[in-house]
């Protein structure tokens, strides 16, 4: 359930109520060309850990918080076009755990709402035939004897999934939400830094200051001092600080109803070479943001980023040769081996970044950039990540030696970098008619200057 917000509750069931309308249309629209007459979403079951009478933390899928920022496990949502929508609430009854409480809030008035103890009684509670009812969700053990016409068709997912990535002002207002939590974290995250905290403290921080658990939060933080922050996706939590300090890179963002904010800072412990080189990184990547705007190509972003990528290289003297040999000879994949940018929403790696139409066809990666996940051009509403990098991965930099890259590199200069891991600033972007709005930049000057 979304926590507390700057938002007044009547404003945002004004808006959810226009998005809700939204979402009826897609999903009308998509089950026509699709051949169905009616949707059933499923929010996803508690998964038991083999042998034990534990279950892993609950996942509402993206699927169902398309429809509702309700976080339980086994509800539905049934829509026929023409119809309000129906919600079935899950309320078991189990006095070993607290049941979930009935639906409140701003949303819950664009339901029909039934409230069902188990799957059984949710069955009974749909329409009897389901046979032209497309099914989404996980598969469930009863699921076969439900009728339905089809479970998870990708011609219908992939409709549904095409219109996700023009946001809202609902879904707007709830991703600067979740950019508000994230800063509030991130600059608690920076003090615990300054004050020499391990890498847990810094993590039991930024989760004190957004007022989430772990679980509650859209993806695990990367929580990375010194040499770890070249791990890309660095997951350990160290629960001792290292002896010395040199760096932090912190990517974790917070979730508001469902919609996630994905941000990453780097610092440095001193006011050295490493701090110089942060302080270029923040001037690229707000040059990069400039570059939003409707009508870009994302590939073309992603391959600018590494021109900039090398001009940094260049003046930092990581290189023994020009910005443009190294880019030509493919040295700065070597220090940034990730896509620049992704779509995000009720994912964090949000769906259809690839796709041309609803009806099929993908947009294929420039060649030799195998991870970059957004492929489309940008309109209006799109809600991207801008994360350009720089790191010191040893791997790479052992292959890159071992070729014909290893006479561009300053090797002397990578040595004294390599104990700081690496450099990631990351943003969101919500795309405007002309330009974009920085999320995260405007999240952070607003916590730090509240009103
Ligand atoms: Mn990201």
């Amino acid at each position: 359930m979304p926590g507390a917000t700057t938002l007044p509750a009547s404003e945002l069931s004004s808006l959810f109520g226009a998005y809700l309308q939204a979402v009826c249309r897609r999903s009308a629209q998509a089950l026509a060309s699709c051949g169905y007459r009616a949707l059933l979403v499923h929010s996803g079951s508690l998964l038991p850990v083999f042998e034990d009478d534990r279950t892993y933390p609950f996942e509402a899928n993206a699927p169902f918080k398309v429809w509702t920022p309700l976080a339980e496990p086994d509800c539905f949502v049934y829509f026929q076009p023409d119809q309000i929508p129906v919600l079935v609430f899950n309320q078991p009854t189990n006095y070993w755990h607290k049941p979930p409480a009935p639906p409140e809030g701003y949303w819950t008035a664009y339901f029909d709402i039934r409230t069902c103890p188990d799957r059984e009684s949710a069955r009974a509670v749909l329409p009897p035939d389901l046979g032209t009812t497309a099914y989404l969700g996980e598969a469930f053990a009863e699921l076969g004897s439900w009728g339905t016409a089809a479970k998870n068709p990708a011609r219908l997912i992939r409709h549904l999934d095409f219109g996700r990535a023009v946001k809202s002002p609902y879904e707007l207002a709830c991703l600067r939400e979740a950019s508000r939590l994230g800063a509030r974290g991130h600059l608690a995250a920076q003090r615990a830094f300054a004050a020499g905290e391990s890498e847990f403290g810094i993590e039991l921080a930024f989760l004190a200051a957004c007022g989430l658990r772990e679980q509650e939060l859209p993806y695990n933080p990367i929580i990375a001092l010194n040499e770890s922050a070249s791990v890309l996706h660095y997951q350990v939590l160290e629960k001792h600080a290292p002896a010395a300090r040199h760096s932090l890179l912190i990517d974790a963002g917070a979730e508001f109803a469902g919609y996630a904010s994905d941000i990453t800072r780097t610092y440095s412990a001193g006011d050295g070479d490493f701090s110089a080189l942060i302080a270029r990184m923040h001037a690229m990547q707000h040059a990069l943001c400039e570059g939003v705007r409707p009508g870009a190509d994302w590939r073309e972003v992603h391959l600018r980023a590494h021109r900039l990528t090398a001009q940094v290289l260049q003046e930092a003297e990581i290189l023994t040769c020009s910005a443009d040999e190294a880019l030509a000879a493919g040295v700065t994949s070597v220090f940034l081996p990730h896509g620049i940018g992704h779509l995000l929403g009720l994912e964090v790696h949000d769906a259809g970044g690839f796709m041309r139409s609803p009806e099929g066809g993908d947009i294929p990666r420039p060649e030799g950039h195998p991870y970059l996940r957004l492929t489309r051009t940008l309109e209006e509403g799109f809600v991207v990540t801008m994360e350009p990098g720089i790191y010191f991965i040893d791997s790479l930099l052992q292959a890159a030696q071992a070729d014909k890259r290893a006479r561009l590199i300053n090797w002397s200069r990578v040595k004294t970098l390599r104990k700081f891991g690496g450099i990631r600033i990351e943003d969101d972007l919500a795309v405007t008619a002309t330009g974009c709005e920085n999320l995260t930049r405007e999240a952070f000057r607003a916590e730090l200057s509240p009103t």
